[in-house]
C-alpha cells in the first residue's frame, strides 16, 4: 500500500506538471483527489489493514494529498501568469506605429459640376430652389401646357403613382410652385433628380438630373435670355467658345430654341467628339409662354420671362471625357476617385 500512494505521488507530479492549462488541472485534481479520486480508493482498503499499520499508511495517505494538493496550487499560479504574461505580450501597443488614417471620401462628379453651375448662376444672381421629385400632374404637365391628351403623359415614358401623382419628369414643377408663392422679380434654378420611363444604355437613364433656369421680370426679351446663357456657357467652358441657336419646339416656350456651343475640343473645325459638326448641341431654352405666366398667376401684359433646361449628365459627360452615363451610376471606386 506504501508502494501504491508513493505511485500515485509520482504520477501526480508528472501529470501535473505537464498540465497546459487550468481545466487539465483540474481533471487532474478530480482524478487524484476527487471522491471517486485515486487516493479515496487507497483509503478504503485500510480497513483490511494491521491495527499498528493503519496509523502509519493514514499519516502517509496524508502526506501524499498534501504534496498533490500543493502541486496543484503551484502549477495553477504558474498557468495563471503565463496566461496573463501571454495576454500582456498580445495586447501590446507600439505607440510609434503611424495612425489610422480615416477613409476619405470625396465629391461625386454629378456634385462638382453641380457646384461649379450653381457658382456660375449665383454669380448672376440666381438662387437655387429644390422640391419634391413626387408631383402632382397639374404642376409637372398641365399648368405647362401640357394637358391630359399631351404625348409626354404616356405611361410608356412617364411613372405615375396615382391617376394624378408622378415622379416628375423634369424639374418644371418647381418653377411652376415658385411663380405661384412668389411676385416676380425671379431668378431661380432648380437642379434635381428627375424621371422618364427610358431603358438604360450609354445614354440614357429613367433617373438623371436635370438644371433648369427661370427668369421673370418686366421687360425680359430673348437677348437677355441670350446673353446669360452665352455668360453661362463661357464661364463653364471657357471664353474663347461661341454659343448659336436653332429655332426648336417645347410647349411651355415660345418662341423655343436648342443652344449650340463651339466644340471645346477642335474650336470648332469639326472632329470625333462634334461629329464633324464644330458645334455640339448643349441645352433647351425659350421665352416662357404667356400661357404659362398667366396659369402661374403672373400677368404675361406686365411681365415675361425665359427659361433654360440643361440635362447634368451629358454636361458632367462632356467636361471629363465620358462616353458612357452609366459610369456615373455604378459607385466603382476605381472609377469615382479619379475626379
Ligand atoms: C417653366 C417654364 C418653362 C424649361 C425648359 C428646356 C427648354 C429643355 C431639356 C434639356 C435637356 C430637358 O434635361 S433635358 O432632357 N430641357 O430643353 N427646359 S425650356 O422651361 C420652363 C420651365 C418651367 C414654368
Amino acid at each position: 500500500m506504501k508502494q501504491a500512494l508513493e505511485t500515485i505521488r509520482q504520477q501526480a507530479e508528472t501529470l501535473v506538471g505537464a498540465a497546459q492549462n487550468e481545466q487539465e488541472l483540474e481533471a487532474l485534481r478530480i482524478r487524484f483527489l476527487g471522491k471517486k479520486g485515486e487516493l479515496t480508493a487507497i483509503l478504503k482498503q485500510m480497513g483490511g489493514l494491521a491495527a499498528e499499520e493503519r496509523p502509519v499508511i493514514g499519516a502517509l495517505a496524508n502526506q501524499v494529498r498534501e504534496n498533490i494538493e500543493e502541486m496543484i496550487k503551484t502549477k495553477a499560479g504558474q498557468l495563471q501568469s503565463a496566461a496573463l504574461n501571454a495576454r500582456l505580450a498580445g495586447e501590446t501597443i507600439d505607440v510609434t506605429l503611424p495612425g489610422k488614417l480615416p477613409a476619405q471620401g470625396g465629391r461625386h462628379p454629378f456634385q462638382k459640376v453641380l457646384g461649379e453651375l450653381e457658382e456660375i448662376f449665383l454669380g448672376m444672381g440666381f438662387d437655387v430652389v429644390t422640391g419634391p421629385e413626387v408631383e402632382y400632374d397639374k404642376y409637372n404637365f398641365t399648368m405647362l401646357r401640357m394637358p391630359p391628351s399631351h404625348p409626354s403623359r404616356d405611361t410608356q415614358d412617364t411613372f405615375y403613382i396615382t391617376e394624378n401623382i408622378l415622379l416628375r419628369t423634369q424639374t418644371s414643377p418647381m418653377q411652376v410652385r415658385t411663380m405661384l408663392e412668389q411676385k416676380p422679380p425671379i431668378r431661380i434654378i432648380c437642379p434635381g433628380r428627375v424621371y422618364r420611363s427610358d431603358e438604360v444604355d450609354a445614354t440614357h437613364s429613367p433617373i438623371f438630373h436635370q438644371i433648369e433656369g427661370l427668369v421673370v421680370d418686366k421687360g425680359i426679351t430673348f437677348t437677355d435670355l441670350k446673353g446669360t446663357l452665352d455668360v453661362f456657357i463661357k464661364q463653364l467652358y471657357g471664353q474663347e467658345i461661341k454659343t448659336r441657336f436653332r429655332p426648336h419646339h417645347f410647349a411651355y416656350t415660345e418662341p423655343s430654341a436648342e443652344m449650340d456651343m463651339s466644340c471645346f475640343k477642335c474650336g470648332g473645325k469639326g472632329c470625333p467628339l462634334c461629329k464633324g459638326e464644330g458645334w455640339i448641341e448643349i441645352l433647351g431654352c425659350g421665352m416662357v409662354h404667356p400661357e404659362v405666366l398667366e396659369n402661374c398667376g403672373i400677368d404675361p401684359k406686365v411681365y415675361s420671362g425665359f427659361a433654360f433646361g440643361v440635362g447634368l449628365e451629358r454636361i458632367t459627360m462632356m467636361r471629363y471625357g465620358l462616353d458612357d452615363m452609366r459610369l456615373l451610376y455604378e459607385n466603382d471606386l476605381r472609377f469615382l476617385r479619379q475626379f
